[in-house]
């Protein structure tokens, strides 16, 4: 049995893992990022962190499109999870593992999962006829769906639904609803934000039907045990990557330690396989339920600027090369409330990178460096006593730390950049009222206490901002000869070496400036 998070000090991420049944797009990207953020911000605070993401490679879905593009479903799977892999790297999300559920050591852990199940008396033989989503992999109930005016039925997410009948194994997931509703009561933060739990709960209250878990119909899944003509419900196969991705069924595999999951970052179109099916399924093979899911919002591209001007920007790797990595992740994060849907065009994007990065931080950054680097030989100076001016800008880069940690602890990722940004702001107003280029000649030690302090709020800033720049925060932490071994948020607690040779300032956040589009003559 796992020790308390409080005595392990470990924490465990994950990300949805994503169907390869087509390529990456910006949704994939924005759960990548800003579950990387969330895994960074944890392993700079101290944490023994394991974050695992991957590829959900079985079901209908896969063959369907497999069939579509002439290939077999295990070829399309290899060739996308393999352009999954890529943009993760793309994107400088920093996973632990990167897990394929057609891995033989995850088909053995969900049919270990499944024998659990059963030996517990959960599951059942029947038949079921319903309504099934090839595109949400989901059954509904008939009352989730409705009819549209085109005479396509619908289920709740927009999806066509089919009938299906057919032989299946069931799990008996009726019995559950007293101890999902016991563990939302007990667990208030067992699903976030607010909105989510809420509609999980009434969803639970209305009662609880039985859930078809096998197929008969196609054989690209998870073989039930002892039943061959049966491949696995692909929501059992997938979900249970989160403990195939720390040993299951192992448990001295040394990664189990991780289990139970601090927290699953989803989308909001997934949260009931996720907070009712997932720890039902775990309640009955007797494994502990994950700590918390989170749901982010969905993106949506409203400009159409963006695609008719600069092409087909929606694309992750076209969005990397356009506007650089870190400046989209910062972008997603800072622009769009973390659980909330968010819109994003050229301009919005342009904007942030212009005003926050190129010009608040940036120029911050680059006029003092600069002036170090000028007036003062490349030495970070040594600082005389603070005015009451030095030490407000100075306390309240010191609070940066906690306000986001709380924001964190959460995953309210947008109010942690909102705490830095705050800061950075007061660090502008800061100097340009204490004019520190008019003070080489009136008041050089002032002058010098003016830099000293600013380098530390930048210092902070940079160390803060590692999460989602983790390129520029590095190049500014170079500029500001800052040890690698003194960047994570222990070294907030100290304060910025005196006396340092500084190498030579470099832009970190260039401006954005529209391509140059040839007119032709004729
Ligand atoms: O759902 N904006 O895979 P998936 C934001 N295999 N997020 C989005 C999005 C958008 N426009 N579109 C999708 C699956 N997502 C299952 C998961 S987990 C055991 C199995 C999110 O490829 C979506 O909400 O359809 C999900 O969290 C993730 O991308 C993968 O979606």
């Amino acid at each position: 049995k796992p020790a308390p998070a409080a005595e392990r000090n470990t924490y465990f991420i994950t990300t949805a893992i994503a169907y390869p049944n087509g390529q990456p797009h910006i949704g994939h990207a924005y759960e990548a990022i800003a579950t990387d953020a969330l895994a960074r911000f944890q392993r700079l605070d101290g944490k023994d962190v394991f974050f695992l993401t991957g590829t959900d490679e079985h079901g209908q879905k896969m063959i369907q499109t497999a069939v579509a593009e002439g290939m077999t479903a295990a070829e399309l799977a290899t060739r996308n999870a393999g352009r999954f892999r890529e943009m993760d790297q793309r994107l400088n999300v920093s996973f632990d593992r990167f897990i394929r559920t057609t891995e033989p050591a995850h088909h053995h852990s969900v049919q270990v999962v499944w024998n659990r199940i059963q030996q517990n008396g959960d599951i059942y033989i029947d038949a079921y006829s319903g309504w099934y989503s090839v595109r949400d992999e989901a059954y509904y109930a008939e009352e989730e769906t409705i009819v549209g005016e085109d005479n396509v039925r619908r289920g709740p997410q927009g999806s066509p639904v089919e009938w299906v009948e057919e032989k299946s194994y069931f799990f008996k997931l009726s019995v559950y609803q007293d101890r999902l509703l016991a563990l939302y009561e007990n667990q208030p933060d067992f699903i976030g934000p607010d909105s989510r739990r809420n509609e999980v709960i009434s969803f639970v209250k209305g009662g609880l039907r039985d859930l078809s878990i096998s197929r008969t119909t196609f054989d690209w899944g998870i073989k039930v045990p002892n039943d061959p003509e049966h491949v696995m419900y692909v929501w059992l196969d997938a979900l249970t990557n989160y403990i195939t991705g720390v040993g299951f069924p192992d448990e001295s595999d040394s990664n189990w330690r991780y289990w139970p999951a601090d927290v699953h970052i989803i989308g909001k179109d997934i949260i009931r396989f996720h907070a009712v099916y997932w720890p039902a399924f775990l309640m009955s093979a007797g494994i502990p339920v994950q700590k918390r899911v989170f749901a982010h919002g969905f993106l949506f591209n409203r400009g159409e600027k963006m695609s008719k001007s600069v092409g087909n920007v929606v694309d992750p790797f076209n969005l990397a090369d356009q506007y650089g990595v870190d400046q989209i992740r910062y972008f997603f994060l800072r622009e769009v409330p973390f659980g909330q849907d968010g819109n994003y065009n050229h301009e919005a994007i342009v904007a942030r990178i212009n005003a926050d990065l190129a010009n608040d931080l940036g120029n911050l950054a680059q006029r003092s460096l600069s002036m170090i680097a000028k007036q003062l030989g490349g030495v970070l100076p040594e600082p005389g006593e603070f005015t009451d001016n030095d030490k407000a800008i100075l306390s309240q880069a010191d609070g940066m730390l906690e306000a986001s940690r709380t924001a964190m602890a959460t995953q309210q990722i947008h109010q942690w950049l909102n705490a830095v940004w705050l800061v950075v702001a007061e660090a502008n107003r800061y100097f340009a009222g204490e004019a520190p280029w008019a003070l080489a000649k009136t008041d050089p030690a002032r002058q010098k206490t003016v830099l000293y302090v600013t380098a530390e709020v930048v210092r902070q800033v940079a160390i803060l901002t590692q999460p989602v720049m983790p390129d520029a925060s590095a190049k500014l932490l170079d500029s500001l000869g800052v040890a690698t071994a003194d960047r994570d948020f222990k070294a907030l607690g100290t304060r910025i070496k005196a006396g340092t040779t500084l190498p030579a300032p470099v832009g970190v956040f260039p401006r954005y400036v529209e391509p140059k589009v040839d007119i032709k003559a004729d």
